[in-house]
């Protein structure tokens, strides 16, 4: 064939070097002598790009001629971070180009510190995605994402006297070497307008034409996602919103031609910025609007790449093409897809929604109420006027079938009705996701459970409960080990006796590290390996907030979004009881030394995470937890003792860092409410021990590494009803110990204590929903049985105590924590739900 396959660029320093000099010359119209880290940058991710793209044109070529199934995972968010380690890591390139860099005059660590994060995500949906195209890649999959290209991301946070500041991420300052433009791939799509009936005049059949509307171009940008030791390199494709040359000539031809331009103009705001809430809803139209470019978009170039293989054969289509619905986000992709099967190629109604119902599936990841979807009917009405009439008959014809099913039973129907009676009216779109899914899923055994008895009770019995099942989220093993944690990767690599790093593909191969946890010199390496990972991250947080720990105190690290479910304030009112214990300690003539054998370990306290903007009580937590750490760090009575460290504009980049470099994180949201988590697994993965809840994947995680090697603590999510219900009728208990923490903060050490008013009294006064007070002082009791296991080693290598009851504790996590690779994941889908299995290469 006429194909490239040379690939000298990535085994080569020779071809590796005349490529980067070549594209600094011309790429980039510089010289060698003029350049920086980032121009190395820019032409080393040229370089790779230029290796990656022909792996890419082959994978996509062999897709086409062995005309598989393909899934299609259709996500709003793809929180992908850097892409040039994990190419490097994947195309197995990492040695080539650090040396090749070397020898012209480059460290690889600084060159890959210019890329800026690819953060189109919020949180864990975003970087679940991300995960599972890696994932679909490693393991031979023919498997595309289609989400948006946003040119603002996830907004970088600052903080400024305690407070978070937004300020906006503008990614693409530079071109953007890992996205390729397809200028000539573009798909029109159209808003509003009106529909009317029209008939077919071959067939004299009656049809309805949407016409008159506002119309925008999705333009196809390209990203390459490179798999771990294969050729195989799937698409992601994210679009982006341009103006058409459709003029509106109404307004030209009355004089106003700058107002017609402007008008084109906006049409780039529908994928101009990532709505930055997790986990909440908000409502607004240009968030609809972007639901639907996106998924029109994708749907008409998934419909065009069939029909070119397969004309009109619709009878194929389900056997051709699966898609994954990432949420609630998606879900007029259902809508969208039943109205060109009906509207735009003929399809009878019944045919086509059986052909619909076969292509889709949806994930679920939350039972939160505040975080369900739902559009106000004229909203939408207005916006796809087509649309909500077919939206109309698919829950017409579900409801008569529920009636036929369940006759008499209108409670139900209400129930279950896509349709909302209430003020204002509105769809349903989990309802909408669920009667147009063949599967429904949950990412946690739990939250899978959850979802069966509550949010989805209804559905359950008009569907069965053959359609509800359970895929346990995982991460890959490339960036959260290989990547975040070279060292870790290399000794384990070594002690499997596994020089190609092929246990990154197999994970359950950890489990050969068991053989080793009672050699003591392999503890002492492992822990060694930790300590270095502490330095980095004590590094880190040296360069971005000043303050100094010492690596040798126990990290106890609680990173993700904040939220009030994630109950970071249970752990900032932990870190307040121990400070004050220690002050009273320390009044009473206990010496620091006494206080560290008898009392209290030496710790950090570790916090990062974004607040939504408009989450009042999330930015409270962020202002307590900062004010807490001035009080404290600048407390010289207490010296290394205790640091309170809030880290800021966590993101991905900055995970890899943080998450080698923890002795313990916390998963501790209010059982029941975390679907599953998965930085808990990045943690485990890494090395961390674990203090939880009985909540999200923290269940299965247990059942994996055992019960003794993770540190569980709270009430279970069984209770949680009857305790919420014994707050509101019978007031809240607050124990001794939060009473302390109260009082501390309403004395004003932390600053104005007006502004934790709604904080505390959610708490007391307002039903303490997230179970704060019920959980408080289990939650110091975990800390005690955990810190007596840590010891005080105070990083003296040879204390075998240490090494034999907490090291220990980690080298059984790590050797059991292969379940929750995605590589797992992605084959359970496969298998359960898109019914599709790996190319042969
Ligand atoms: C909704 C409406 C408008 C704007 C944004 C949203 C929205 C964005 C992100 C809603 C939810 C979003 O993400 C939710 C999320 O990240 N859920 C997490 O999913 C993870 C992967 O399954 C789970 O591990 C976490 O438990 C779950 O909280």
């Amino acid at each position: 064939g006429t194909t490239q396959t040379n690939q000298g660029v990535l085994t080569s320093k020779d071809a590796f070097e005349e490529s980067f000099v070549r594209h600094v010359e011309t790429t980039l119209a510089r010289n060698m002598y003029n350049c920086d880290n980032l121009a190395a940058y820019q032409a080393t991710s040229n370089t790779i790009r230029d290796a990656l793209l022909i792996d890419w044109a082959n994978t996509q070529q062999k897709q086409t001629i062995q005309d598989g199934k393909r899934v299609y995972y259709l996500s709003l968010e793809f929180l992908m971070g850097r892409a040039m380690d994990n190419a490097l890591i994947n195309l197995n390139s990492r040695d080539n180009t650090k040396s090749s860099l070397t020898e012209l005059g480059f460290n690889l660590e600084d060159v890959l510190e210019q890329e800026p994060d690819a953060a189109l995500g919020n949180g864990g949906l975003g970087r679940l995605a991300a995960c599972f195209v890696d994932s679909l890649s490693s393991k031979n999959y023919s498997g595309w994402g289609y989400g948006l290209n946003y040119q603002y991301g996830i907004f970088k946070q600052k903080i400024v006297d305690g407070y978070q500041i937004e300020t906006p991420d503008y990614w693409l300052k530079y071109s953007n070497p890992w996205e390729i433009m397809r200028n000539e791939i573009q798909i029109p799509v159209d808003f509003y307008g009106y529909v009317y009936e029209d008939h077919d005049p071959n067939t004299g059949k009656a049809k309805k034409i949407w016409a008159g509307g506002e119309r925008v171009l999705a333009v196809a940008a390209d990203f390459p996602i490179p798999g771990f030791n294969t050729d195989n390199t799937n698409n992601l494709r994210l679009w982006n919103a341009k103006p058409t040359n459709e003029f509106d000539f109404t307004k030209f031809n009355a004089g106003d031609y700058q107002q017609s331009v402007a008008a084109q103009q906006r049409a780039e705001s529908i994928t101009s910025v990532l709505y930055p809430n997790d986990n909440f809803e908000s409502g607004k139209e240009l968030r609809l609007k972007q639901q639907y470019f996106w998924v029109s978009a994708s749907l008409h170039d998934i419909v065009r790449r069939f029909k070119k293989n397969h004309k009109n054969n619709w009878n194929k289509f389900a056997d051709q093409i699966a898609i994954q619905l990432n949420d609630t986000h998606p879900t007029l992709a259902i809508v969208e897809l039943q109205r060109i099967f009906v509207d735009l190629e003929g399809l009878e109604w019944d045919k086509a929604w059986e052909i619909v119902t076969k292509v889709f599936a949806y994930t679920n990841h939350t039972v939160m109420s505040e975080a369900l979807e739902k559009w106000p009917v004229d909203l939408l009405g207005r916006l796809l006027p087509r649309h909500l009439e077919i939206i109309y008959d698919i829950n017409f014809n579900f409801l008569s079938d529920v009636e036929k099913k369940f006759p008499g039973d209108r409670d139900l129907l209400g129930r279950v009705s896509v349709i909302e009676e209430n003020h204002p009216k509105s769809v349903r779109m989990a309802s909408l996701a669920i009667v147009g899914s063949h599967k429904v899923n949950g990412v946690a055994e739990l939250h899978s459970e959850l979802i069966k008895t509550t949010i989805f009770k209804d559905f359950v019995k008009v569907f069965g409960k053959d359609k509800f099942t359970n895929v346990t989220n995982g991460i890959t093993p490339r960036r959260w080990l290989r990547q975040a944690n070279p060292k870790l990767a290399a000794l384990i690599a070594e002690k499997l006796n596994d020089p190609n790093y092929e246990y990154l593909t197999n994970l359950g191969s950890l489990k050969k590290l068991e053989q080793f946890v009672n050699d003591d010199e392999f503890l002492k390496r492992w822990d060694s390996i930790k300590f270095d990972n502490k330095v980095k991250l004590a590094n880190l947080i040296k360069e971005t907030t000043n303050i100094e720990v010492d690596p040798t105190v126990l990290f106890d690290v609680q990173v993700k979004r904040i939220h009030e479910y994630k109950r970071q304030q249970l752990n900032i009112f932990a870190v307040i009881y121990r400070y004050l214990r220690i002050k009273e300690l320390l009044s009473q003539g206990v010496s620091v030394e006494e206080i560290k054998l008898k009392h209290y370990i030496s710790k950090a306290s570790i916090f990062g995470g974004k607040a939504a903007p408009g989450y009042y009580m999330a930015k409270t937590i962020i202002h307590l937890i900062n004010k807490v750490g001035d009080v404290v760090n600048n407390d010289p009575e207490i010296g290394n003792l205790l640091k309170v460290v809030f880290v800021p504009d966590y993101n991905v980049s900055k995970a890899e860092i943080i998450t080698p470099g923890s002795d313990l994180s916390n998963h501790i949201s209010t059982a029941g409410t975390e679907a599953s988590g998965t930085s808990n697994m990045k943690f485990a993965l890494n090395g961390g021990l674990i203090i939880g809840t009985v909540d999200g994947a923290n269940v299965e995680i247990t059942r994996e590494i055992g019960e003794e090697n993770i540190f569980l603590f709270g009430n279970l999510a069984e209770s949680v009803e009857e305790l919420r219900h014994k707050h509101i009728f019978e007031g809240v208990h607050i124990s001794e110990t939060l009473a302390k923490v109260f009082s501390a903060i309403e004395s004003g050490i932390f600053g104005n204590p007006d502004e934790y008013r709604a904080l505390i009294d959610g708490i007391r006064y307002h039903g303490d929903y997230y179970l704060v007070s019920d959980d408080f002082d289990l939650f110091l009791q975990a800390h005690t049985k955990l810190e007596k296991v840590f010891g005080h080693h105070g990083g003296d290598a040879n204390d075998t105590d240490h090494l034999h009851k907490w090291v220990k504790k980690s080298v059984l996590s790590v050797a059991n924590m292969g379940f929750f690779s995605s590589d797992r994941c992605i084959d359970e889908y496969a298998e359960d739900i898109w019914n599709i299995e790996p190319l042969s290469q």
